[in-house]
């Protein structure tokens, strides 16, 4: 079985579960001690230079590192039910959506995170006041703008379910338990979508 190396509570290996299991692929979970620096070790960055996870090991010990790679190599062995497109105009939709919220939505939240109190306390990087406050404004405007974007359709890149769903919610979800970035009670349309896409056994179970 292929092995996922991950954190519990930790969004990007989350991502991955939720991925899987909506195309029903069964994958052996290891949980690396992340806290405790394994994954700045030689044995783990052998799997991935990047000393991150997730990192999806095969039967062949081949490793793959970044959750979007990992995610097309399961889309590629299950290709049902479909999450990056299905025509040249979804898949190009789709991956607009999915950069958006990758590069602005969760690098946004990643500023105030890597910049906040937790990280802090753990003592593996020197917080910048500035960067963090910069993190959670952007992140609260991103917000209101998927706010917006919400209003006119029902899912992050458009009519139906995809990764873009998938990583805007794992986000979501970890900037409201971790970095007291939780959206607005205000942002309805938001928060209709959250509730539409937690329902997913996929995400009810991750
Ligand atoms: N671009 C990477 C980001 C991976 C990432 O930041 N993973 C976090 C856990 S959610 C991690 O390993 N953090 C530990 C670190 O940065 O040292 C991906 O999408 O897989």
């Amino acid at each position: 079985m292929m092995k996922l190396y991950s954190f519990a509570g930790a969004p990007n290996p989350r991502r991955v579960l939720i991925f899987a299991a909506e195309k029903s692929l069964q994958l052996d979970v290891v949980n690396v001690d992340l806290r405790g620096g394994e994954t700045k070790r030689p044995e783990f960055l052998s799997k991935n230079p990047s000393g991150k996870i997730p990192v999806l090991e095969l039967g062949d010990g081949t490793c793959i590192a970044e959750t979007v790679a990992i995610c097309r190599y399961l889309e590629a062995l299950a290709p049902e039910p479909n999450l990056f497109g299905r025509d040249a105009l979804e898949t190009a939709l789709v991956e607009a959506h999915h950069r958006h919220i990758e590069f602005e939505l969760h690098s946004s939240i990643g500023a105030a995170w890597v910049n906040g109190p937790i990280v802090a306390a753990a003592g593996l990087v020197q917080p910048i006041e500035e960067q963090r406050l910069r993190g959670a404004g952007l992140t609260r405007k991103y917000y209101q703008r998927m706010d917006k974007e919400l209003a006119n359709r029902p899912f992050m890149a458009g009519e139906r379910f995809t990764v873009a769903d998938i990583s805007a919610l794992c986000m979501i979800d970890f900037a409201a338990a971790m970095v007291d970035l939780r959206p607005d009670d205000a942002l309805q349309h938001l928060w209709a979508w959250h509730g539409r896409v937690s329902q997913r056994s996929s995400i009810r179970q991750s």
